[in-house]
């Protein structure tokens, strides 16, 4: 294939329940969209999930917009490709930047999956028809409305629920979600917000039997997170230390975790979340699939990812009604009894609804 034209828009949606971590409140998602063509007339699609300020990593969605213009759409603009494991390549020569070079192989993922007439899925190597779904629940204003919020994603069917905690707001929280709900698959993740001075706490969040908590340390550190691990029972899951297949084969030398979480856009593409999850699925590591408020471009390519063997463990990536009102692709996604059914259609398997997009672009680019 060789893409001849590309549309990058920035999108701004407001999220039906604000969304809060221990780095701050969210009330609205701004993100790009990237739509690239290519000389037979096959559309692909991709999502940049960076966020409008570098809290989570150093990206934002005026740096993707800024490295995608000026460096990696000029890089693929009228190549020859064969197939969306060169692209990884062709961007060599750029450092980092991964939600950025995400964008772009998503949706050369998505052009290949449809000139092959497979689902994104199956041209990634999965083989699941329907997968297993949690969800992520920000900081709540009160104890009793976080009972609330996770007792009705408990009632909704969800397999595994992951609350967000800060200090301050852990071990009384925890305590009473695993009185409230005994039996639950319950995970907390700290975005970072603790140190190795706070190994007492951690020690005292193993009678809670969670899961496994994500990211307790440093958004940098694998050291660390290996001395805590070897003081706790719980799992340690990495969520912002693991940015390439290489972050996570030292981890797992380290023992600096038991899980990880892969995330498309941290990690720089699909290919390289297969990377991961080959080495992990070798080296005895479950993995499961992180989410980024992602609208419906994005969301699909987690559905496509999570069919892959490794990922035993249920993701975030809930259903479209969990976040929007109104989702841009056509059917939104769906969740039964903690299930998400994997579309068999060629490419993403999600229609992009340009009507629901167009409402709520704020520019656009095209480039050819
Ligand atoms: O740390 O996993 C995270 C959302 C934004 C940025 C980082 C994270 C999250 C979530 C929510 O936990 C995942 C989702 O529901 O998409
Ligand atoms: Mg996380």
């Amino acid at each position: 294939m060789k893409v001849t034209n590309i549309t990058v828009r920035h999108l701004k949606k407001h999220l039906k329940h604000p969304f809060k971590t221990s780095f701050g409140l969210f009330h609205d998602r701004e993100f790009l969209l990237l739509e690239a063509k290519d000389e037979s007339g096959t559309i692909g699609w991709g999502e940049c999930v960076a966020f409008d300020s570098p809290w989570y990593t150093e990206e934002t969605v005026k740096t993707s917009w800024h490295i995608l213009e000026d460096f990696l759409i000029p890089m693929i603009l009228h190549k020859e490709i064969s197939h969306p494991d060169e692209v990884s390549d062709l961007f060599k020569s750029i450092r980092k930047n991964n939600m950025a070079k995400s964008t772009i192989e998503g949706a050369i993922w998505d052009i290949y999956a449809q000139q092959t007439n497979q689902s994104l899925a199956k041209a990634l190597g999965g083989n699941k028809e329907k997968i297993e779904v949690g969800i992520s629940i920000g900081i709540q204003k009160t104890i009793e409305k976080q009972i609330e919020v996770v007792g009705q994603a408990v009632n909704k069917g969800y397999k595994r629920i992951k609350v967000k905690i800060k200090p301050g707001w852990d071990v009384n929280v925890l305590s009473a979600l695993r009185q409230h709900f005994p039996h639950a698959s319950i995970m907390a993740d700290a975005n970072s917000a603790y140190t190795l001075k706070d190994i007492p706490l951690f020690k005292e969040l193993d009678q809670f039997n969670l899961t496994m908590i994500e990211q307790p340390l440093a958004y940098d550190d694998i050291i660390d997170h290996a001395k805590l691990q070897k003081q706790i029972k719980t799992p340690i899951c990495l969520d912002e230390s693991i940015n390439s297949v290489e972050d996570a084969r030292k981890a797992i030398e380290l023992g600096s975790c038991r899980v990880i979480n892969v995330k498309i856009g941290r990690v720089g593409g699909l290919t390289e979340a297969r990377k991961i999850h080959d080495l992990c699925k070798e080296n005895g590591i479950p993995v499961w699939c992180g989410g980024m408020l992602e609208a419906g471009i994005g969301r699909a390519h987690n559905i496509a990812l999570t069919t892959l063997s490794n990922f035993v463990l249920p993701g975030d990536t809930a259903g479209s009604s969990n976040y929007w009102e109104e989702d841009i692709i056509t059917p939104e996604v769906v969740v039964e009894d903690g299930y998400i059914h994997v579309p068999k259609i060629s490419g993403i398997g999600y229609q992009p609804s340009l009507e629901s997009i167009n409402k709520f672009t704020i520019s656009t680019k095209r480039f050819q």
